[in-house]
């Protein structure tokens, strides 16, 4: 770049994207900042919590070829601290110009940022009140102390209104390699104002001292290994079957472009088989983590990593051999840092193929042949942090058009501590003296679906056994499944019923395959559950998205998240995201039509989850229903010479 005013002032690195869903460049992060602080509007605490690509619409998307120009346009929230405001402003790079900047509405708290981790650390260990409590508690150093501020939630208290809070969540550590969660310092809970820097308030109740085990998990803190493992290697002799361009895809007959956002994580985009779109976009929505304890220091929780934290700023720098194993090839993510520097993420999406065990397979008795076919998946993952647990997520893509989303939770579980003879209440002993208080994981994802194109209508399916009549069913075992179309909004909130082994088909009624059928593909639910907070309570209020398993809007392209824009202290009071925008009733039958799929975890802490959890699997399917005439994987050869067909 020049040094001119000249050179500043023209448009920056518009030539740089080739397609419009391409992610943001380094430069396009710096262009954009730049246009924002030359409006002069900001002071020296303004903050960038969102910087990312304002998706064009959907239209320009899709009838993009390669050449048409592009307006590259940034999305931002602009939190500043100073003026305790919160501004969404979006800047076109390509014109290098505001296209719109408005004040976020009224309450709304942006997610809490990297150095409000370290501010609100700060802030509590130079409190009186604080330092005096960990004292009582025998710990007089508190270099030793660690501070979890943790998403305040909203419970209409009056004198934390207006405020930008989190609640800190203290533990003691032995050194710096140590499991602060076996050391919780129970019993205190300092309230932090970010815009202030200082503890506004601080609960204390019964003084606890800290358990007396530690919680490692590292080498050193277990000691001996088992020595049996042998290496176990996966080779691509002849280099992966994918290809990358960018961000776009392409493996077997899939075809599709991906993105890491740093609210949402992972996002895929277009998604095609053969050449005919199935997805325009998925990515999670939103998420909370609901706790059931009721104790005073521990009842409040009930965090929202997306809207709260930001999932894909989270992001893992992935190991190879460690977080993925194979023939790897990764993807960096880019991101604009708190302060409006770019942020690069090496190794943040992994990509590679697995083995996935037999595709298919029969064995003719009378011929003696046998015809097997190997199923193998092209997985894109990434992996995020945020506070003490882990989240990797994972879409797979399958030879038979399949495309499965599968979460792994694991990391640490929150910690309380108790006293000798405790009843732990709403938590499981996990330790001596330590416990994990019962709590829900519930992820919400929003699947724009194009099956076969843009107009697709939503069926509730349930299986439905036939009475016995003489005539159709004399031995009483008749089976069909029934569909009902979801027609509108105010019938769109629906619920899992095992009962009816209940699913959802997305159809497209304007293309039929060769049985005259229309194509279709359907959302298959995985290990689920249901939210057990109160409906009326703050909590279930602010997340209503996990109140229900599936919602389908007419798409909007302002409806994204599933809690609201700003789910940080967001009121209860305030109806916000999916059933908010369903009181319009829009028409869903041949419609652009949105799922919004909510499924969980009821996580009753095991000692076995301590002081690490093994991977927990939860997630759901979106398998082809139609959308093919025949089995799409017949022409998968045979894996081997010794397994191909006699001829
Ligand atoms: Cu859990």
């Amino acid at each position: 770049m020049g040094s001119s005013d000249v050179t500043e002032a023209r448009p920056v690195a518009a030539q740089a994207a080739r397609h419009p869903l391409e992610p943001l460049t380094e430069e396009e992060i710096r262009a954009a900042v730049a246009v924002v602080r030359a409006q002069g509007r900001l002071s020296e605490r303004a903050r960038y919590p969102t910087v990312v690509l304002m998706e064009p619409p959907k239209e320009r998307v899709l009838s993009f070829t390669e050449g048409d120009p592009i307006d590259r346009q940034v999305e931002f929230v602009v939190l500043d601290k100073e003026h305790k405001a919160t501004y969404e402003v979006v800047v076109s790079v390509t014109r290098g110009e505001i296209v719109s900047w408005q004040q976020a509405p009224e309450g709304s708290q942006p997610p809490v940022l990297w150095e409000e981790w370290d501010e609100a650390e700060e802030a509590v260990k130079s409190d009186p009140r604080f330092v005096d409590a960990c004292k009582r508690r025998g710990i007089e150093n508190l270099d030793h102390v660690m501070v979890d501020p943790v998403s305040a939630g909203n419970f209409g208290f009056e004198h934390e209104r207006g405020r930008r809070l989190v609640r800190g969540v203290a533990y003691w550590r032995r050194d710096g390699r140590d499991n602060g969660y076996a050391y919780p310092i129970e019993g205190v809970i300092p309230i932090v104002d970010l815009y202030e820097r200082k503890v506004v308030e601080l609960w204390e109740g019964s003084e606890i001292t800290l358990p007396p085990t530690h919680g490692r998990y590292d080498a050193e803190g277990v000691g001996e290994f088992r020595t049996d493992l042998r290496p176990l290697e996966i080779h691509q002799p002849e280099g992966v079957s994918f290809s990358v361009d960018g961000n776009r895809l392409r493996w077997q007959k899939w075809d599709l472009r991906v993105s890491l956002r740093s609210r949402e994580g992972l996002v895929l985009h277009t998604v095609s088989y053969d050449g005919r779109p199935i997805m325009y976009r998925a990515g999670l929505a939103e998420m909370v983590v609901p706790y059931g304890d009721t104790s005073q220091a521990h009842f409040w929780k009930a965090v929202f990593d997306a809207g709260e934290y930001g999932l894909g700023k989270m992001a893992n720098s992935l190991e190879f051999g460690c977080d993925c194993l194979g023939e790897i090839e990764y993807l960096d993510a880019m991101f604009c840092g708190e302060q409006g520097e770019p942020m690069r993420i090496k190794n943040a999406i992994c990509l590679h193929e697995e083995d996935y065990g037999i595709l298919w397979k029969h064995f003719d008795a009378r011929s003696n042949e046998t015809e097997v076919r190997r199923s193998r998946r092209f997985v894109i993952s990434y992996i995020c942090t945020v506070g003490n647990y882990e989240y990797g997520f994972y879409w797979y893509l399958y030879q038979d058009g399949a495309i499965e989303h599968e979460i792994k939770a694991t990391g640490i579980m929150q910690t309380k501590g108790l006293l000798d003879g405790d009843d732990p209440g709403y938590a499981t002993v996990v330790a001596p003296r330590l416990a994990a208080p019962h709590h829900q994981h519930f992820f919400n994802y929003r699947l724009d679906m194009t099956v076969d194109g843009l107009r697709n209508s939503v069926y509730e399916v349930d299986a439905e056994p036939l009475p016995i009549d003489p005539n159709t069913n004399p031995y009483g075992q008749a089976m069909k499944p029934r569909a009902s179309l979801v027609a509108r909004e105010s019938e769109a909130a629906r619920d899992l019923d095992l009962s009816r082994n209940r699913f959802w088909k997305v159809v497209n009624s304007n293309v039929t395959n060769e049985h005259g059928a229309p194509t279709a593909y359907r959302l298959i639910p995985g290990q689920n559950a249901t939210l057990l907070c109160h409906p009326d309570s703050a909590m279930a209020r602010r997340a209503r998205f996990a109140q229900h398993h599936l919602w389908v809007t007419a798409y909007d392209p302002e409806e994204r998240y599933a809690a609201g824009g700003y789910p940080n202290q967001s009121d209860p009071e305030v109806l916000a995201g999916i059933p908010k925008w369903q009181q319009a009733d829009r028409n869903l039958e041949n419609e652009d039509v949105v799922l919004w799929y909510t499924f969980g975890i009821t996580h009753f802490p095991r000692p076995e989850d301590w002081p690490v959890a093994p991977v927990e699997r939860v997630g759901f399917s979106l398998k082809p229903y139609g959308f093919f005439s025949r089995n799409p994987a017949l022409d998968v050869p045979p894996p081997m010479d010794h397994c191909e067909p006699s001829g």
